[in-house]
């Protein structure tokens, strides 16, 4: 089976930062995604849907939250060869502990895959919402014989400067690539696509960042000690030396890299018809089995509304919003356009009595929520106004960010009542 010639190494993140604060205190692969999983999620459970079993997770930070929720999440039986490990940088008398770039992060933790039997490794990255069976992957990369393969989608000109673009031969083979080219580039970089995607605007072909090497030029590649990224250099400078093939995937795709687009991702979930699709048993997301109790609402207009299990809600109206996991949204309260991530555990009435706790986690009475991300654990207080848009400027204080316009509450804040942002 061609599943079990592949080793997966998924990116974890560099440093993160732009996703502060989301990433302030834990690594990227460990940010709660769409009310009750974490980013990391997605490509494990991709790996899993397509039966490759044998993943490591590449991060910067070895943080106890991300190692918790990967141990508790991803068992396999004792019996079978599957696991989820987790590499994080590491410091050695060799090296200088920090990932220098993806192809450093590889490299470092080389020693860990090869003592794996694998013909392929895939290369993932960990800051993706997408849904792809990357054994059609491998099958195309095995077929052609290619040393290489690159997953590829056609993107518009505003979205091509920020991506890797390449174009490809009849036999989609790549005849040349270049990372993140200026926009005065681009007429030189157009690719012959389908007519849908023609229709869209779509017509140069970007890399998706995800990658097949054939083991032994990993390997040769990853000794060269001058290279530090796969997109500024090791494909760059492979595709006229290794036959590097083109794979092309026209599904829904997208970057989760910056607080933008990780709340337009959020917060697209709420669509009528979600371009993610997370009720599809055949390419099921796997989280953290968490035994919480449903979801208990009262007197709530919901419109549009995701809401994660183990919910108090008394709120007014809750609209176009990703609602997480043991969240409490108190009476009169009004959220729009918001995604809240939710609290990882309760407070006892006993608790809450005894430490005299003044605001409770979640959000208060009568308060106005609307264009936000609120982190988990925050202690938002009565009669709180949070109007984010472009109208605000871009700033930070100890309780929040705002940055585009969304207000990003930061993980644990408290904030009192009646303040207004
Ligand atoms: P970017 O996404 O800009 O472009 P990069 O920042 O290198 O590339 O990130 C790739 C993945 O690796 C991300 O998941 C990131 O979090 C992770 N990562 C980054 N630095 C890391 C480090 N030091 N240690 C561990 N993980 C790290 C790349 C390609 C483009 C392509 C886009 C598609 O370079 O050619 O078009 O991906 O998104
Ligand atoms: P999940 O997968 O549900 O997000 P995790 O197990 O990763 O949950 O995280 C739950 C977190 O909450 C853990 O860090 C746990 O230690 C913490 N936690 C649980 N109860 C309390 C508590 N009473 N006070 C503070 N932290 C708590």
């Amino acid at each position: 089976m061609i599943n079990n010639k592949v080793l997966s190494i998924i990116l974890g993140g560099g440093q993160g930062s732009r996703l502060y604060p989301l990433t302030h205190q834990r690594s990227k692969p460990a940010v709660p995604i769409a009310g009750k999983y974490r980013l990391v999620d997605i490509p494990i459970s991709n790996c899993i849907n397509a039966d490759i079993k044998r993943m490591f997770v590449l991060t910067q930070f070895n943080s106890a939250s991300l190692n918790r929720h990967i141990k508790d999440t991803y068992h396999f039986s004792f019996f079978s060869s599957a696991f989820v490990d987790v590499l994080a940088a590491e410091q050695t008398p060799g090296h200088k502990g920090w990932f220098q770039g993806t192809a450093d992060a590889v490299r470092q933790s080389m020693h860990h895959f090869l003592r794996h039997d694998f013909e392929y490794a895939l290369i993932l990255s960990g800051d993706q919402l997408y849904q792809m069976d990357y054994v059609k992957m491998v099958e195309a990369h095995e077929a052609s014989g290619a040393e290489i393969s690159i997953a590829t989608i056609p993107v518009n000109a505003k979205d091509a400067p920020s991506f890797g673009i390449l174009k490809s031969d009849d036999d989609s083979v790549i005849t040349s690539f270049i990372e993140k080219p200026d926009s005065s580039l681009l007429p030189d970089w157009t690719s012959d696509v389908s007519e849908e995607m023609k229709s869209q605007g779509r017509n140069y072909l970007a890399s998706m960042g995800i990658y097949i090497f054939n083991r032994d030029l990993l390997v040769k590649l990853m000794a060269d000690e001058n290279t530090i990224d796969f997109g500024k250099e090791i494909i760059p400078q492979s595709i006229e030396k290794h036959k590097t093939l083109s794979f092309q995937y026209e599904g829904y795709w997208t970057d989760i890299g910056n607080i933008d687009s990780f709340f337009e991702a959020n917060i697209g979930l709420t669509d009528d018809i979600p371009k993610f699709d997370l009720y599809d048993k055949s390419k099921r997301i796997y989280t953290h089995a968490r035994m919480l109790p449903t979801t208990k609402v009262a007197g709530t207009t919901l419109d549009k509304a995701v809401i994660a299990e183990g919910c108090i809600i008394g709120a007014a109206k809750i609209e176009k919003s990703v609602i997480g996991i043991r969240s409490r949204i108190g009476t009169e309260t009004t959220v729009i356009n918001t995604y809240m991530m939710g609290s990882d555990y309760y407070e006892t009435l006993q608790e809450i009595d005894e430490k005299k706790i003044e605001i409770l986690m979640g959000i208060g009475d009568r308060c106005f929520i609307k264009n936000a991300i609120i982190d988990k654990n925050c202690r938002i207080g009565d009669d709180v106004r949070i109007n984010g848009g472009p109208h605000l400027e871009d700033v930070e204080t100890d309780t929040y960010v705002v940055k585009e316009g969304i207000v990003v509450i930061k993980n644990g804040a408290i904030i009192p009542h009646g303040f207004v942002i």
